[in-house]
């Protein structure tokens, strides 16, 4: 059953590969100041063709509207329109070097369906020598306590959201400009920055805190669930609690927003929703709908795209540095590989969980975007948050964004 599951997961993928232009992906070398082309024709994308035809229509807007400033150069591979199936989370019986990876959600999920595509170039590569087995939906412990247990070495690997990462240490302090409100315009625009100078930057601050940050994951653009009414104007937060996550620049968006933010771990979340102690929670449709099933208790769900969050994988440096030459080079090209896997699994999902989500009967708003883009202007310039200037400087000059 495993093997057939993961062949569907290869042919998916190599479907999504041959549709994109035979056999290979494409290759961006500008920055993006584009619409997020495929977040407005989610709905009608349904076929991998369909999508493919779309990532190349919005590519060719992006070189339209491109920004002199220097972007890097990114793949994106069009969205994995399957759906997912419920991997084995243990890797190969007879790999002798394997990690324990932690996260917070189902097996299901955008991160694990990408830890499993990760696993298999890991295995292929070392030629069945090394493997992950995965450890889901916080059975291994929240976000803030897996990055401390990888850091001193108690644990191998986890896949987070920057959600603890300016608090973590002085020198990931900057991250705190990835949790910005309306920072990225689009997909394109992240990919340019986080596989740019700027994402080599971030990752580099992890050098020499027990964690290396091994490469940027999607966990994708957030949107606004609640168990009362539809929420389409910033307004009609006025008084809401809204579960964000335990982060600075997230809670002061949802203030300036007009709501409550309560912040707390993700394994919480679920409890907390259904005893009624928020009202609604903010996360990608790939968690709401696939990691976390958050749309049977929260039947109000608005597509703002709030935040694009970015993921990290990590591994504990103590381990990294045991691994031979060889080993530490198969774990970052299974890394790479697997992250453009990722995030065309991510974005799928959140076009294909909308969906489901409005099958399922909850009510999916959309939203001008420019009013809740006005309404949440003031963050950037908070300057409790220690924004670092320089680098949001540095982001904008690709995006094109201000
Ligand atoms: O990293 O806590 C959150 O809302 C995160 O998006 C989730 O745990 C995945």
């Amino acid at each position: 059953m495993k093997k057939f599951i993961s062949l569907m997961l290869v042919s998916a993928m190599t479907a999504a590969l041959v549709a994109c232009g035979g056999g290979s992906s494409t290759t961006q070398t500008t920055a993006a100041a584009a619409p997020a082309a495929e977040t407005t024709a989610a709905a009608a994308a349904e076929t991998t063709a369909a999508a493919a035809a779309e990532t190349e229509a919005a590519a060719a807007e992006t070189q339209a509207a491109a920004p002199a400033a220097a972007a890097a150069e990114y793949t994106i591979l069009p969205p994995v329109l399957t759906e997912p199936t419920d991997e084995e989370p243990l890797g190969s019986p007879d790999a002798t070097v394997r990690f324990k990876v932690g996260d917070t959600n189902a097996m299901t999920s955008a991160y694990n369906q990408g830890l499993v595509a990760f696993r298999k170039h890991l295995e292929e590569l070392s030629g069945g020598e090394m493997t992950i087995d995965i450890y889901p939906s916080s059975s291994l412990g929240n976000e803030s306590d897996m990055l401390d247990a990888v850091s001193m070495g108690t644990q191998d690997m986890l896949v987070t959201s920057t959600g603890p990462i300016p608090a973590f240490a002085k020198s990931t302090a900057n991250w705190a400009v990835l949790d910005l409100p309306y920072l990225f315009p689009s997909y394109e625009s992240a990919y340019a920055v986080l596989d740019g100078e700027v994402g080599q930057q971030l990752l580099a601050g992890f050098d020499g805190t027990g964690v290396k940050a091994l490469a940027f994951w999607e966990n994708g653009y957030r949107c606004t669930t609640n168990s009362k009414k539809e929420i389409v104007h910033p307004d009609d937060l006025k008084g809401m609690k809204i579960r964000t996550m335990e982060n600075k620049v997230h809670m002061a968006t949802y203030t300036a927003l007009g709501a409550t933010p309560t912040a707390m771990a993700m394994g919480e979340v679920f409890s907390a929703l259904q005893q009624g102690t928020i009202d609604g929670q903010e996360n990608p449709f790939s968690i709401i709908y696939y990691g976390n099933k958050l749309h049977e208790i929260q039947p109000y769900i608005t597509q703002n795209d709030v935040f694009y969050s970015p993921a990290v994988l990590c591994i504990s440096e103590d381990v990294f540095n045991g691994l031979t030459e060889e080993q530490q080079g198969w774990l970052l090209e299974a890394s790479e590989l697997a992250k453009h896997e990722q995030r065309a699994i991510e974005r799928g999902m959140q076009q294909m969980g909308r969906k489901n989500m409005e099958a399922f009967g909850c009510t999916v708003s959309d939203v001008d975007q420019a009013e809740w883009i006005e309404a949440t202007k003031s963050v950037y310039d908070d300057a409790s948050l220690g924004i670092d200037a320089d680098l949001l400087a540095k982001i904008q000059a690709v995006t094109g964004a201000n």
